[in-house]
This record gives structure tokens, sequence and C-alpha cells, in this order.
């Protein structure tokens, strides 16, 4: 039986400022190991650097010796990366690196001797072609969907035709305990005891994908595709039995097609509402009375809403074509409707200036006024590989000098790079 070990190594930098959630599960990878259970191979485990420590995950590594170690990251996680990858390689098994941020750079990362392939986009079929080759002794690589990969001369990229997503709605649902995966210390995580100390949090999702064009944006899913709305009430059916009483909805905008979530209100109201309160980020576009009317029916309690800047045209400018007027009536709306907002702010877009800083900190407190905002959110600008900026810093000769090749980089000296040749404001503000 070919074993596999899948790890995400994410964990939150103490000393970066991002928030500290725990309760997010790793969904991408217990996707994964889930689709793998279902075809049969059921060796399949996974470890999470935001619980488990580096010295635990090496160690199983060491231990246990799978023939496949599959790797998560971030932008702000490539040390950890690379500290998985050298002890799985060092002992043999095949690693291979996934994810969000891998799939935009996956020539970058195969300048590592230790990382032996890359998957982009989804990785439920790229595994599932892996381990059934490597269940058979057969080690070839050609083909694997998704899957980029080196031989001894040269990296190859998979073409058009050797791209393939899963139709999300024949997934199986995600087992949330798949092989002693301990959910419970998940369940157990939440910690914001000043906001709901009975919040009893998971994440899941019902769609991927987004069509906007945001600058700053990697997202690498372009178009919508969505579960089944039938599974999705399953699953929060399910959750529920397990005594979740919050989930966090990770899809990138819940409410771009009312006809969907209008399934699933109709879902509710035929087989019976959920006693679960929901979580989901939304486009202030995708605001208006039919989505905010089925968000109440699917009990919605908070949006997280990337508003940005509360300058209109350093907003246009940076691909998010509404004014401030439409934003406070779709606010308005969800406040009219007892929905609260996560206000998200992105200090440092391409044009910032003193000025577009004051607009957005007088926007932040003027939203007030129209709903009930919990946790806004001054996010420092992070150029992204994959987003529109990160082209917009490689037409920079200085910057593509520096930045055209690897993927190890200081992200401090990175936005300061990215502020000094796009923004022009006192940047004491971000600290
Ligand atoms: C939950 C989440 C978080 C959580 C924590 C994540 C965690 N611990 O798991 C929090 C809120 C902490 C967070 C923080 C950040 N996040 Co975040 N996050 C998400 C979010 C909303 C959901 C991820 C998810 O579960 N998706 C559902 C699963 C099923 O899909 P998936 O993860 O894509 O997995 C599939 C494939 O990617 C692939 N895959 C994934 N992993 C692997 C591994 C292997 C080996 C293989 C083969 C395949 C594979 O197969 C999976 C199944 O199909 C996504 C947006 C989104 N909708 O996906 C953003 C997203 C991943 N985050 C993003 C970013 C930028 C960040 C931050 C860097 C933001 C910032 N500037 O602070 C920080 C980093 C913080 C840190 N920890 O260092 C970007 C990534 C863009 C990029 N290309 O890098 C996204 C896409 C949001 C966006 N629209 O820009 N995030
Ligand atoms: S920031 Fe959100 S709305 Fe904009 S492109 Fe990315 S996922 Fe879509």
């Amino acid at each position: 039986m070919v074993s596999t070990l899948l790890v995400q190594a994410q964990a939150t930098p103490q000393e970066s400022g991002l928030r500290d959630e725990k309760w997010y599960l790793p969904l991408g990878l217990l996707s994964i190991a889930t689709y793998l259970g279902s075809a049969g191979f059921s060796d399949v485990q996974v470890l999470d650097a935001d619980h488990d420590s580096l010295e635990k995950i090496t160690s199983r590594i060491l231990q246990e010796r799978p023939d496949i170690v599959g790797v998560n990251f971030n932008v702000f996680n490539t040390t950890l990366l690379d500290d998985v990858v050298a002890v799985a390689h060092d002992i043999g098994s095949f690693t291979v690196v996934g994810g969000q941020a891998a799939t935009p750079i996956s020539d970058r990362l195969l300048s590592n001797q230790n990382i032996d392939s890359v998957v982009v986009y989804d990785g439920e079929e790229a595994l599932l072609e892996l381990t059934t080759r490597f269940s058979r002794g057969n080690r070839a690589l050609e083909g694997v969907p998704n899957l980029a990969y080196k031989t001894s001369e040269r990296i190859i990229l998979p073409s058009r035709k050797d791209l393939r997503l899963p139709n999300l709605a024949d997934l199986p649902e995600i087992d949330r305990r798949i092989n002693g995966f301990d959910f419970d210390r998940y369940l157990k995580a939440w910690n914001r005891s000043d906001i709901d100390p009975d919040r009893i949090a998971t994440s899941m999702y019902t769609q991927k994908g987004c069509a906007k064009t945001c600058t700053f944006c990697a997202r690498i899913d372009k178009k919508l595709r969505q579960r089944s709305p039938e599974k999705v009430y399953d699953e929060l059916k399910n959750l529920g039995r397990d005594g979740v009483n919050y989930v966090y909805v990770v899809d990138d905008t819940f409410a771009a097609d009312p006809q969907y979530l209008g399934e699933l209100a109709t879902l509710y109201a035929t087989r019976g509402a959920l006693p679960i309160q929901l979580w989901a980020f939304v486009d202030a576009r995708d605001v208006d009375d039919v989505s905010v009317d089925l968000m109440k029916r699917l009990n919605v309690e908070k949006v997280l809403v990337g508003i940005e800047t509360g300058n209109e045209e350093l907003r246009k400018k940076n691909g998010k074509m509404y004014s401030n007027n439409s934003l406070l009536r779709a606010m308005g709306r969800l406040g009219g409707a007892g929905i609260k907002v996560e206000d998200s702010y992105v200090l440092g877009l391409a044009g910032e200036t003193d000025a577009t800083l004051h607009d957005t900190f007088r926007l932040a407190q003027k939203l007030t006024s129209v709903c009930q905002t919990e946790g806004t959110a001054y996010n420092i600008m992070t150029p992204l590989i994959g987003s529109p900026d990160w082209n917009r810093l490689m037409h920079i000769p200085d910057l593509k000098k520096k930045y055209g090749k690897g993927y190890k980089f200081d992200i401090a000296e990175l936005r300061n790079d990215y502020f000094t040749h796009f923004c022009n404001f006192d940047q004491g503000v971000l600290s």
C-alpha cells in the first residue's frame, strides 16, 4: 500500500501580526485525503503546522518513511516548506508541493532540489493518479494531471490538456476525522471569548473561484465552481451533529450566484433550517435585497467584505469598480437585516497616498453608522506572485532582477520595494 503524508506547512508566524485562527481546517489536504481514501488508498495522514510542531512533523516523516510527502505552504512560510521537503527528500520520499500559492510558481519551486514535483490547481486527481501509479510500481510522471516535475535535463510544466479540475459535485464529503485526524482540537480552538464564548467553529467550502479582477489577488480559480446544494446541506447537518454551531464558509465570494444560495435556502425550507450560524466572504457588488434575504434565511451571522480603500478612484484602479455611496447602500442592507460586517482594507495599494489612507480610516468610521462592524481589519499590502500587482512589479527591471527567480523573499523588503515604486505615504502608519 502506498503511504502518503500531507502537511500544511503554513503556521502563522508569531511575529507577523497575522491572524492566529486555528479553527480553520486544512480543507484542501483533507479533501485530497478523503478522495484517496474513497478510491481505496487509505494510508493517508494529514498534519498541520498550526497545531503540530515542526519537530513532530519531521519525526513522523522519519519514523513512517511515507512514499509520498505532500506539502501546502504560503508566502510567509517558505522556510517551513523547505525544512519539511528537505527531511522527506533525504529519506527518499517523493515530494510534491501544491496549493494556491504553489500554482503560479511551479517552475520556481522546482529549483529546490528537494522538491520533486508541484501540483497546480486542485490536487485530488493528481494525487490519485500518482498513488495509483506508485502502487503498481510505475514511477513515470508523464501525463499525471496538473503535475509539474523535472527530469535530469529540464522542468516539465503541465500542458493545457494535462490540466484537470474535478467536478466539485462529484467529490465525497470531506472526512474531518480521517485516519485519526484530530478534528476536536480545531473545535476547541475558538479564542475570542469577548465575541462569543460558546462558539464551536469550523470551516467548510461550498463553491470555489471568483471571476472578479482585484489587482492584488492571486486567486487561482477564475471561474465559479459549485458543490451540490444537497451535499452542502448534508455536510452542515453532519457538522451540527458533531457539535458545531458556527461555520466559516471559505468560498471566495459566497453571494456571487443568488440562484445557488436560493437552492440552499429552499433546502432549509423543505428539509428544516439548520441551527448553525454562518460567516462568509462577500463582495459588496453581490449585496442586494435578494442576496441579503437569502443570507438571512441561511443564518449568516457575519460577512467579511473586502472594501480595500476608502478612496473611490484608488479602489477602481485596483479592480473594484464601485463607489462609496453604493458600498454604503449595500452595507446598510446588511445592517438592516442584522448581518454583521467584518470590513477589511488593504493599506499600500498601488497609488496609496497619505490622503487616500485618510479616506480609508474615514470610511471605516462612516460604515459604523449603517451596519454593525466587528473585527475591522487593516491588512498591509503583500504583492503575491500570480496577481496583476506582481506583474506590475515585474515591469520594473531592477525588481525583476531581484524577484524574478526563486520563491524565498523577505516580505518586509518586498513590501518596501513595492511601496517605494507605487505609493507615496508615510509608512509609519503601518506599525
Ligand atoms: C482559510 C484561509 C486562510 C486561513 C488559514 C489557512 C489555514 N491554516 O489553513 C487564514 C485566515 C489564517 C489565512 C491567512 C492568509 N491567507 Co488565506 N485563505 C484561506 C481561504 C479562505 C480558504 C482555504 C481553503 O481551505 N480552501 C478550500 C480548499 C478545499 O481548497 P484549497 O485550499 O485551494 O485546496 C485545493 C488546491 O489548492 C490543492 N492543494 C492545496 N494544498 C495542496 C497540497 C498538495 C500537496 C497538493 C498536491 C495540492 C494542494 O488541492 C486542494 C483540493 O482541491 C483561501 C481562499 C479560498 N477560497 O481557498 C485563502 C487564500 C488561500 N489565502 C491567501 C492569502 C494571501 C493569505 C495570507 C497570506 C493573507 C495575508 N496577506 O495575510 C495569510 C497567510 C497567513 C499565514 N498563516 O501565514 C490567498 C492565497 C493566494 C496565493 N496565491 O498565495 C487565498 C487564495 C485568498 C485570496 N483570494 O487571495 N488564509
Ligand atoms: S479579492 Fe475577492 S473579489 Fe477580488 S478577485 Fe480576489 S476573490 Fe475575487
